[in-house]
Formats: structure tokens, sequence, C-alpha cells
């Protein structure tokens, strides 16, 4: 029988396990250190210069997805523009850990970039780039796969997707940037009618090699486009372009949750506030050098009693608290320097899945 100090003690715990405030943050890869960075999805301040840490795997990350599970996919293109074994979709847990790996080349999938969920799957391109990739039948694709990897599948290669990159889903099909014409080009899920949603050289610019795609609350459609006229690009929802922005980032394009949008590219990342048409810099990281990538929103719900970040508090994380118990290490979830019955009372408090 528990003594009545420990039986106290348990439901204190079990009054302060409810759940943590889930926070909200935009995930951006740094393709230079091979890490994930971090920030704020509501101000863009930033959180974590770390928050995935280079694990060895990641040769250049462009794109993070989040499942519904919670789990991070990562759209690695490899080293290069070839087709080679580090090209994959791989799959993280929420506490950064690695997995497995999705897709690959055996599967048919080079170089993965783009990715997103959208219509109840996985989605992301697959880039052929001919003067890279030589002996395989490869061709600039969008393709799917349920969250689990299964289903795995080429679904659209339209005749007009020269050299394929960013995929967000718009209007029950995809917006496409292709790098080769520097076309925004819409594709139904069909590809029935793929065609231009906004093609180069309309309104007299010349924005080239176009990067993230995304759309503002009011349906403005805004991209990134990384040479020519390079920076943040407004477009109307039926494509007609309403207004160009100079920007030294031109990769990545998130709406955050104060009005302001974030950008990323290059070294930096930045906030542009479109009342008063003013960049402001979050970060500038030249040393070590940063490369930014593309911005991708995730949810984290703390769970702080999985131990070993499986998504369940489990008998496997109430084992690792009892091999410790009245020790220090894991299983000190209240974090006051020893593992006792107060932890075990959080534990079974937040016992069964993490959301
Ligand atoms: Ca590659
Ligand atoms: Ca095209
Ligand atoms: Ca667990
Ligand atoms: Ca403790």
């Amino acid at each position: 029988m528990l003594q009545a100090h420990t039986a106290h003690a348990l439901v204190a715990a079990l009054l302060l396990a409810a759940p943590a405030a889930a926070e909200n943050l935009l995930l951006i890869p740094d393709t230079s250190r091979d890490k994930i960075w971090a920030f704020s999805a509501y101000d863009g301040s930033l959180v974590s210069n770390n928050y995935i840490p280079n694990d060895g795997r990641m040769k250049q990350v462009i794109q993070v997805a989040q499942t519904p599970q919670g789990t991070i996919l990562m759209a690695d293109v490899g080293t290069d523009q070839n087709c080679s074994a580090d090209d994959a979709v791989r799959e993280y847990s929420r506490c950064g850990q690695y997995i497995r790996t999705l897709a690959g080349p055996s599967d048919g999938v080079c170089n993965p970039e783009g990715i997103c969920m959208a219509y109840g799957k996985v989605w992301f391109i697959r880039l052929f780039d001919a003067a890279f990739e030589t002996g395989t039948n490869g061709r600039n694709a969008i393709w799917s796969m349920n969250y689990d990897g299964t289903g795995l599948q080429e679904v659209c290669a339209s005749s007009t997707f020269g050299k394929t990159w960013s995929l967000f889903p718009y209007n029950g099909g995809f917006l496409v940037g292709d790098i080769q014409d520097s076309n925004l080009e819409f594709a139904p899920l069909n590809c029935a009618a793929s065609a231009p949603f906004y093609a180069f050289g309309q309104g007299g610019v010349s924005m080239q090699s176009p990067q993230q795609i995304n759309k503002l609350a009011d349906g403005t459609v805004v991209a990134q486009f990384f040479s020519g006229n390079a920076g943040i690009a407004f477009f109307s929802p039926t494509g007609e372009l309403q207004g160009l922005y100079s920007t030294p980032t031109g990769r990545g394009v998130h709406p955050l949750g104060n009005g302001e949008i974030l950008l990323s590219g290059g070294t930096q990342v930045q906030a542009y506030n479109l009342s008063t048409g003013q960049l402001r810099t979050i970060v500038n990281q030249v040393s070590p050098l940063a490369s930014f990538r593309w911005i991708a929103p995730v949810t984290i719900t703390p769970c702080p009693s999985d131990l070993d970040c499986s998504g369940t508090v489990d008998g496997a994380d109430l084992g690792t608290l009892l091999g410790n118990f009245n020790g220090t290490g894991s299983g000190d979830i209240n974090g006051d320097g020893v593992v006792n019955g107060s932890d075990l009372g959080v534990m079974l408090g937040n016992w069964g899945p993490c959301s």
C-alpha cells in the first residue's frame, strides 16, 4: 500500500499532468549544415538553430512536411541532381529521431523535393535532370503515397513539366514551379489540363527559377523566385501578377500568424510586412554559413512522458522510468533531479497515445 506522502505526491502529479499546449512552428532546412531550424509560426522568431540536428543522413533536404500522426517527412534531393542512394523521403519522429526511409531510388524516386500533405495523402515532386541523371527512365512527375509509405505511385507527369521543383496544393490540384521555363503551372490531379497559372514574362518582368509557392489568408498566391527579377511575387487567385518585391532570400515563403510573411533563402530568414513593405531580418547566419530552403508548418504536441519518443506512453517508457527509480536520468519527467513517485504519477496521467 502506498504511503500517505507518496499517494499525496501522486495525486499532485496527476493534477499537474494536464497536456501542455501544442506549439506551432515553422521548420526550415539548412542545406549548408544539413540540419533543421525552427521558428515561431506567429512572428517568425527563432526557436532553435538545431531543432533536428545533422544525423549524417541529410544531404540536401529541400522541404519537410508533417503527417497527421505527427511525424516529420523530409524530402532530400541528395548530394546533387544525380540519382544516388542518398536521395530519399525519410520519416523522423516529432523529437527529430530518424525512423525509416519511405521512398528512394529503388522505388524510382530520385531527387524528391517539394513535399506536402493534401487530399489525404503525401505528395512530392520527383525531379529528372538530364544533365545529371543518367541511365534511368525517370521523368519529372508528381508522386503520392499514403502516410505510412504504402501505395507509392507516380500520379502525374505532364508534358509541360520541364523541370519541376516546388509543389503547392491548390484548387483540387497543384501549383507546380518549373525551373526550366520559369512558369508556375496548374496541374489537376490527373494532369489532364496542365497549363500555366503564371507564364514567364507576363506583366513585363522576368522572374526565374520559381521556388516555394504558398497562399495568404485572403487567397493571394505568393511565390519566391531565385533569379532574374528575384524576390517575392504576388498573384491573384487566377494568376495575374499583382506585385513583385525584391528580396535577398528567394527560396521559402510562408504566412505568419501576425500577418507578416516569412521568407527564407541564402543565409537569411526575414519577415516581410505587407502594410509597410519593409523587410525585417530575423537571422543572417554567415559564419558558419547557412543555406536556408523552404518553410513548412508543424504542430508539436509536448509529450515528455514518452521517453523513447515512440508516440505512445506505454510499458517501454515505464520500464525505463522504473529502471532509474530513485536515481537520475531518463524518467525525471518533472526535472527535479530525481526519478521517483512524482514522475511515475505524471507518466500514469499521460498514459496512452501522445496526442
Ligand atoms: Ca540526387
Ligand atoms: Ca513548364
Ligand atoms: Ca513511448
Ligand atoms: Ca523527478
